[in-house]
């Protein structure tokens, strides 16, 4: 016999039972070890691994009286809403950032360590969650983070791929892929997974238009279509010390029978089980270009695999509490990240039309003032062009939509530009070879256009967008990019926290302009000198780091000068491995009075089938081997390429940074954030007028900063008359450094590997003119030498840098995006209960 059921009384047990957990060392000790011996059947002399998992899960519950609460605030009232949609979140670990925004670090330090065990042992043990390539995947995880301790009411939404972005290994000089099966150690501790959201998601067959006998309306049937699930695990996202957790929806592919059992009973085994594998191929593997797209169906489907499970996720939850669509553009907002979700504007559409019978007009008003999207490129190469015959063969029913949107849409080009067939075959969604253009779909569906810095939102309307921009400028805005500095100031750089805590409190924490009160710090010798400690405790974990993974120690006095990021030919890492050459070649001739120690990081991954950024990373592997071996070059060069580039190395990388290289060609980063985080914590930039590079340098002036390089227009205007033998005659270092490369120097035992490089870059169809910029480059490289030189001056700049910082932290991007876009109401907590 049970009691009789008494819901109210119910809740108030569970919630007080939620409500009591502790946030002090005593039961935060009690329920690691439940986890570790009861739930795990571990003790405290098992593997790291266990240890590591009874701590999440303890971590878990802390967050889990938040999250249910943040969830009932979102429903118990009628709040307008935001929604991410973004094929990637690159959120790496987890762990040391939920327990800082929980604030109990310390309590679980003490915990941990009252049990002999090391919580930062314990945190590097966590594997990277990588589901994404670069900038536009971290940022999307950070835009997370800050819209939880902003309280802002938003809910991202993604894939859940099985493996994330490829591990990097450097073999002979070259990379190797490797695949991240990180889900492979048994279940991600941070995700719960929740069936009871699974939605359905077609993929082929028809549609079909009939007219419905009983009210005369015109009806659509999407038919005869595979269908696969969409099944969600949600992802706790803590805001900082607030009391509030979102949530992000990342959605895994389930074929919807086990294995088809016709097939199987007619005694084909094989092709039973394969219709199975194909639709769970759809959440398999994050595709591995960062701005690039390579056009695979699979990858078609997994876009609108994404798109269609979230929208159908919005539209069912408001549909099963409101019923009537009439206010849903005032309650609900769409961010699409790059054009990768743009099928969104189509989908939205059909749910609308098909499935809640609004009409063209109603479904077209809402769509419109719901979407917004951001542009991330200018690249061409980036922007994506379907095949109309694959949207056919796919998503037949999507695509009939698409063509009456740019049907409508090219009568409106029409009314305004009425002679203008150029410019309404320019315009057009479907484009002259039979593509569907999604930015431009993105544009036509969006109230909102956005690029990622002020130069690249101004390239935008001016370029590649500019017939847009004159039918609408209302819609185009910029919205410049941040960092969040929980991840990247306060947990990546504990010490610079103390030190910071000491003189100006934490305030900065959920107030980055705060960092301002340190500027004047820098005048104080006493406080240039724990700066210093810093700093020199920082590049000593690094250059630990640095040993561990190459063998290569780095001298702690050398000034260390880090690129890190995606390998690209427009990132200009050739540009860079060009003056480690001139270095190397100034230290052989004698050429080194007044010399600055330098200690050169190289790191990133490059796309597995882009052939030239490959031979790149050969390349510089080929000169550190050379560099590094060389008796003469002793400590006054070393450089590494450092394997495997990730969100979890960054956390080590930025703090331990002297200089900062941003040295893309200008007009082609479209911002930059690995930018930021350098700064952030007190590296100097050397750099182009290129991406957020530009606001950089007007936060901390000319005189913090190493400018050089052709500037946008420059770039634009020489493009016609290009001729690198000109900058080849004019410098005699370019000279050398070409005579060396030229002379297999580098490549004594390899004939020939570097030939097409060095074609490359004396081409005078050189897209990213590295020899242009090359002794600009190499004359603001030797003021950062000289600058490094005079230890006081160099503490006063990096002291500024992080100072002026506090415009890049996300908190910033965000109130914008709300204040501008998305116009949401901070969460009210207050009174709020959980239901059970
Ligand atoms: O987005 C970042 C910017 O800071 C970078 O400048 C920009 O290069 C980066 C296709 C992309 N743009 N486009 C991509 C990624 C994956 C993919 O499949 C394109 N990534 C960027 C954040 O705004």
């Amino acid at each position: 016999m049970t009691a009789p059921f008494d819901t109210a009384k119910q809740s108030a047990a569970i919630a007080k039972m939620l409500d009591n957990i502790g946030m002090d060392k005593t039961s935060i000790e009690a329920d690691f070890l439940k986890y570790l011996c009861h739930t795990l059947g571990r003790q405290l002399d098992s593997e790291d691994y266990y240890l590591f998992k009874a701590l999440s899960y303890s971590t878990r519950d802390r967050l889990m009286t938040h999250w249910k609460r943040t969830w009932a605030a979102y429903n118990q009232h009628k709040l307008k809403k935001a929604y991410y949609l973004s094929m990637e979140f690159l959120i790496g670990r987890s762990l040391t950032n939920n327990l800082l925004n929980l604030g109990i670090e310390d309590a679980t330090h003490q915990a941990l360590y009252d049990l002999g065990l090391d919580l930062e042992q314990l945190e590097e043990t966590e594997r990277d969650a990588g589901l994404g390539n670069g900038g536009l995947g971290r940022l999307a995880a950070c835009f997370m983070d800050s819209c939880a301790t902003l309280r802002l009411p938003v809910m991202g939404y993604g894939l859940r791929y099985e493996y994330g972005m490829f591990r990097q290994q450097i073999q002979n000089g070259y990379q190797v892929e490797e695949p991240d099966h990180w889900l492979g150690f048994g279940p991600y501790p941070w995700e719960i997974q929740r069936n009871e959201y699974t939605q359905l998601i077609k993929f082929g067959g028809t549609s079909r238009h009939y007219v419905d006998p009983v009210s005369g309306r015109l009806i659509v049937h999407w038919e005869h279509a595979e269908v696969v699930l969409a099944v969600p695990y949600d992802v706790p996202i803590p805001g900082f010390k607030n009391a509030t957790v979102n949530t992000l929806r990342l959605w895994s592919a389930m074929a919807k029978e086990g294995f088809n059992l016709s097939e199987f009973n007619a005694g084909s085994y094989h092709e039973a089980v394969a219709d199975k594998s194909q639709a769970e191929n759809i959440t398999k593997v994050l595709y591995p270009n960062d701005t690039s797209e390579n056009g695979k169906v699979l990858r078609l489907k997994q876009q609108y695999f994404l798109v269609s499970a979230s929208l159908q996720d919005v539209v069912q939850q408001w549909n099963d509490r409101y019923g009537s669509f009439s206010d849903f553009a005032e309650y609900n907002a769409f961010q699409l990240n790059d054009t990768h979700p743009s099928l969104a504007v189509a989908e939205l559409m059909r749910l609308l039309i098909d499935k809640e019978r609004l009409d063209w007009d109603q479904a077209w008003a809402i769509t419109t003032q719901t979407m917004a999207y951001t542009n991330h490129t200018l690249l061409p190469e980036a922007l994506e062009r379907w095949p109309r015959k694959l949207l056919q063969e796919l998503l037949p029913r999507p695509l009939e939509i698409i063509l009456e949107i740019n049907r409508r849409f090219l009568a409106q080009v029409a009314m305004r530009w009425p002679a203008d067939t150029q410019r309404q075959q320019r315009m057009s969604i479907l484009d002259d070879n039979d593509n569907i253009c999604m930015a431009y779909l993105a544009i036509v569906g969006s109230h909102s256009v956005n690029g990622v810095a002020a130069l690249h939102s101004q390239l935008l309307q001016d370029g590649l967008f500019n017939d847009f921009y004159q039918l609408w400028p209302e819609k185009f805005n910029n919205k410049t990019n941040g960092v969040t500095q929980r991840r990247w100031l306060a947990g990546c750089n504990p010490a610079m926290r103390t030190l910071l805590k000491d003189h100006i409190g934490e305030g900065w924490i959920t107030q980055l302009t705060d960092l301002q009160q340190i500027e004047s710090l820098a005048e104080t010798a006493e406080f240039r000198e724990q700066w210093y400690q810093v700093k020199r405790a920082n590049k000593q974990r690094l250059a630990k780091l640095i040993l561990q993974e190459t063998g290569v120690s780095f001298p702690l006095d050398s000034m260390f000068d880090v690129q890190v990021k995606r390998i690209h030919e427009y990132k200009r890492q050739l540009l860079n491995a060009l003056h480690v050459i001139h270095l190397y070649s100034r230290i052989k001739r004698g050429d080194t009075d007044n010399w600055t120690n330098r200690a050169v990081l190289f790191g990133g991954k490059a796309a597995p089938g882009y052939a030239m950024a490959k031979q790149i990373i050969k390349l510089i592997n080929n000169i550190a081997q050379m560099v590094n071996n060389d008796p003469q070059v002793g400590d006054k060069l070393k450089v590494v390429f450092f394997p495997n580039y990730r969100v979890s190395a960054m956390e080590v990388i930025c703090p331990g940074t002297d200089l900062s290289e941003q040295i893309s060609t200008a007009g082609k980063e479209a911002s930059g954030t690995g930018n930021m985080k350098f700064m952030m914590n007190g590296a100097l930039t050397i750099g182009t007028l290129d991406g957020a590079n530009v606001e950089i340098l007007d936060a901390v002036g000319e005189r913090n900063f190493f400018l050089f390089g052709l500037k946008t227009p420059e770039v634009e205007e020489l493009r016609h008359h290009y001729n690198p033998q000109y900058f080849i005659d004019q410098s005699h270092d370019l000279q050398a450094v070409l005579g060396l490369l030229e002379a297999g120097h580098f490549n004594q035992f390899e004939p020939g590997i570097f030939d097409n490089i060095i074609r490359a870059i004396k081409s005078p169809d050189d897209p990213w003119m590295i020899l242009a910029d090359f002794q600009s480059y190499v004359e603001a490289q030797s003021k950062a030498a000289m600058a490094y030189r005079d230890r006081d001056n160099w503490l006063r700049q990096s002291i500024i840098n992080t100072a002026r910082s506090g415009i890049f932290s996300t908190d910033r991007t965000m109130a914008q995006y709300n204040q501008d876009i998305w116009k949401l109401q901070p969460i009210e907590m207050d009174g709020i209960t959980i239901q059970c």
